[in-house]
């Protein structure tokens, strides 16, 4: 992509209407602008972030089995009668109705719409074990949308749904969501801590809450210092087989608490040397709750004996739309974002410090269409600002890797490449350059 042609609004001044890092910078980025309150437009930079960040969980539900399906953003108030939600989920659910008067919503989570689809499909115990998923635009009429896409109104979320015949089948497909999720974040440069969570308006009495450590976080986390470097479990382990053993590091009770979980057990417990207490963003959530909308809403399969037993169910979510939002939360510095390779909206930054300078134009051809056709994003500074103006531009949007390329270092034969995390810069010549590049975003595009 040639900046030249692109739609980037970055802005210089820090906008006074965002309070934390990511907000401020997803703005000052040209990422996203706000459309209405905890409503957004994401702009072309950041919704290739979007994208990675949608690819990256379809990728890891797709391999742990998970089937995608695309649900309606509306949905009917009937079914949500049908399990008794549609009362009590209060005044963060859009309601209205269409013009034949009838009652609507716009969804803010789909337990009942799944269950709909999979009661008139799955009939007797051979249609299970299924996890079903879907990455589809949400609203929840939050009092306080703030920090821009970390708690909008209108939201991207991926949920998935899980049928199994017992409790314990059930408790295989958590776990296997479990796993699923650690991978999916780890791929994106987070480290994500499972933690015991409240289940509020979806319900059961099991869940787990998938944190990040931020500052500006909006839950407490008290975490055992080990968590942060336990490995992740590969993601051929066998689900048939009991999986406790590859999530017990992050499951047993003293792992990740919350304040209004057993602190006071996790202080009495943790070794006062290893007791981590921070803020966390919540980046994901799951829940088991057997059969508490197949019940109501008559979701039965026949068992092998031929009775009729309720599907066991849980749910899984991810914020999608939140992620772009708490992966700058993780890393970024005074001078802009630090993109990961796996998630960044492009690999490297392509500088021509002086286009019309025909040497300076013929080198930037010639590495933009190497590294493209290396199959490496490029994004080709070749717009007429001055030196200082590219680079504090690159270094805003975060670019992994900038390869700066002038008429002065050309004479010498080189180019200069920099590394946008260690801030670290290095001089090769054209070629050397290019094969340096595609090596290092090869390596870290995938997880380590
Ligand atoms: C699980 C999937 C659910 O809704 N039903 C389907 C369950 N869980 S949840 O915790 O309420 O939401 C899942 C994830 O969505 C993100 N999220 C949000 N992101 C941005 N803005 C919001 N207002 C918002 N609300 C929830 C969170 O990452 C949450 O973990």
């Amino acid at each position: 992509m040639r900046l030249s042609q692109y739609f980037l609004p970055v802005l210089r001044e820090v906008p006074s209407e965002a309070e934390i890092a990511s907000h401020k910078l997803m703005l000052r980025a040209g990422m996203i602008r706000q459309a209405s309150a905890g409503i957004y437009t994401w702009l072309p930079l950041g919704f290739r972030v979007l994208k990675k960040v949608e690819g990256i969980v379809r990728e890891e539900q797709d391999r742990s089995g998970a089937i995608e399906l695309l649900m309606p953003t509306l949905q009917q108030a009937e079914l949500w009668r049908e399990s008794g939600r549609y009362d009590a989920y209060g005044p963060e659910m859009l309601r209205f109705k269409d013009r034949h008067e009838r009652e609507m919503l716009y969804g803010p989570t789909n337990e009942e719409l799944i269950t709909q689809v999979f009661r008139g499909a799955a009939k007797s115990y051979r249609d299970l074990p299924r996890i079903l998923y879907h990455i589809q635009w949400k609203f929840r009429d939050e009092i306080r949308p703030r920090f821009g896409v970390m708690r909008g109104r209108e939201f991207l979320m991926k949920d998935a749904y899980s049928f199994d015949m017992s409790v314990e089948a059930a408790r295989h497909s958590y776990n296997r969501m479990f796993v699923a999720y650690l991978r999916t974040f780890a791929r994106m440069g987070l480290k994500s801590i499972p933690m015991v969570a409240e289940t509020g308006p979806i319900g059961g009495d099991l869940s787990h809450e998938f944190i990040i450590l931020a500052d500006t976080g909006e839950s407490q986390v008290f975490c055992h210092a080990d968590l942060l470097d336990t490995p992740i479990p590969p993601a051929d382990v066998d689900f048939g087989s009991d999986l406790t053993p590859h999530i017990a590091p992050w499951t047993r009770h003293y792992a990740a608490t919350d304040d209004k979980h057993d602190e006071g057990r996790f202080a009495a417990e943790v070794p006062q040397n290893k007791r981590v207490s921070a803020r966390g963003v919540e980046i994901g959530h799951i829940f088991f709750f057997g059969t508490k909308y197949s019940e109501p809403m008559g979701c039965r399969v026949q068992g092998p004996d031929g009775n009729m037993v309720s599907v066991q169910s849980g749910s899984y979510g991810i914020g999608v739309s939140r992620l772009p939002a708490a992966i700058i939360e993780a890393s970024h510095d005074d001078a802009g974002i630090v993109w990961p390779v796996p998630v960044a909206p492009f690999e490297v930054g392509l500088v021509n410090l002086k286009p019309g300078d025909k040497a300076a134009d013929r080198a930037c051809e010639g590495l933009y269409a190497r590294l493209e056709g290396a199959g490496v994003s490029v994004l080709l500074d070749d717009t007429q600002e001055r030196p200082g103006g590219k680079f504090a531009t690159m270094d805003l949007i975060g670019l992994p890797f900038q390869l700066i390329v002038g008429p002065k270092g050309l004479k010498g034969g080189e180019v200069e490449i920099k590394d946008r995390k260690s801030g670290a810069r290095t001089t090769a010549s054209p070629e050397a350059a290019v094969k340096r590049l595609v090596g290092e975003v090869r390596a870290q595009r995938i997880l380590a």
